[in-house]
C-alpha cells in the first residue's frame, strides 16, 4: 500500500440507521481496530439523531472516531469503504436515504482534496450537528484549516436535536 512519509491523524464520521445502528457501528469499529494500518486513537460516544434526507427513514446512530495511520487518504477511503461494502452496503438507494453504514472521512491533519474520489475537508461537515457533536467529543481543540475551530462551528449550529443514543 502506498504510504504517507509519518502518521497522520485522522476524523471519521460513522452512521447507520438500518438494522440495529448501535452494533453496526461498534462492528465496524472492531474492524478498523483490527485493520493493521489503523490505530484507533479515540472514539465518541453513540448519539441519536433525526434524519437528515428523504423524510419517513429511522433516526441514525451518529459518532466519531480518530485514527492515526501512514495511509494516503484515498487508501484510508478505500479501507473505509471495504468495510461498508462488509457491512452489506448497497450503493443503489436515494440521495441521502437509509443506509446499514456509512463511513465519511471528515478530515485528514494538513491535507486537503478535491478530487471526485475524495473532498477534504468534507464538504457538509460545518452544517452537520450530527458530525460536530461527536467530532467535538474526540477532539475539542482541533481547527480546520479554512472552516475554522470545531468548538466553534458547533456554536454556529443547532445541536439540541443530537442525543445521546440511550
Ligand atoms: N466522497 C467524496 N469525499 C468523501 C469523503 N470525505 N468521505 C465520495 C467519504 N466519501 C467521500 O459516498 C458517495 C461518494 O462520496 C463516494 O463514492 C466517495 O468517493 P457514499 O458513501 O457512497 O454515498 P452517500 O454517503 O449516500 O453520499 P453522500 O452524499 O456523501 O451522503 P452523506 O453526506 O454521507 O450523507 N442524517 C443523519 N442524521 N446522520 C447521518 O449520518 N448521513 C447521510 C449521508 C444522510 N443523512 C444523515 C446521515
Ligand atoms: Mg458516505
Amino acid at each position: 500500500m502506498r504510504r504517507v512519509a509519518s502518521r497522520t491523524r485522522s476524523y471519521i464520521a460513522l452512521g447507520a440507521n438500518l438494522g440495529d445502528p448501535p452494533s453496526q457501528l461498534r462492528a465496524a469499529l472492531e474492524r478498523l481496530r483490527g485493520s493493521a494500518a489503523i490505530d484507533v486513537a479515540a472514539v465518541s460516544g453513540f448519539y441519536r439523531t433525526p434524519p437528515l434526507g428523504p423524510p419517513g427513514q429511522p433516526d441514525y446512530c451518529n459518532a466519531v472516531c480518530a485514527v492515526d495511520s501512514e495511509l494516503e487518504p484515498e487508501a484510508l477511503l478505500d479501507v473505509l469503504q471495504g468495510i461498508e461494502n462488509a457491512a452489506g452496503r448497497k450503493r443503489d438507494g436515494e440521495r441521502w436515504g437509509p443506509r446499514v453504514l456509512d463511513l465519511d472521512l471528515l478530515h485528514v491533519e494538513g491535507r486537503v482534496s478535491r478530487t471526485p474520489r475524495l473532498t477534504l475537508p468534507h464538504p457538509q461537515l460545518q452544517q452537520r450537528a450530527f458530525v460536530l457533536v461527536p467530532l467535538m467529543e474526540v477532539a475539542p481543540g482541533l481547527s480546520i484549516r479554512g472552516l475554522g475551530r470545531v468548538a466553534d462551528l458547533l456554536a454556529a449550529v443547532d445541536r439540541s436535536a443530537v442525543v445521546p443514543w440511550n
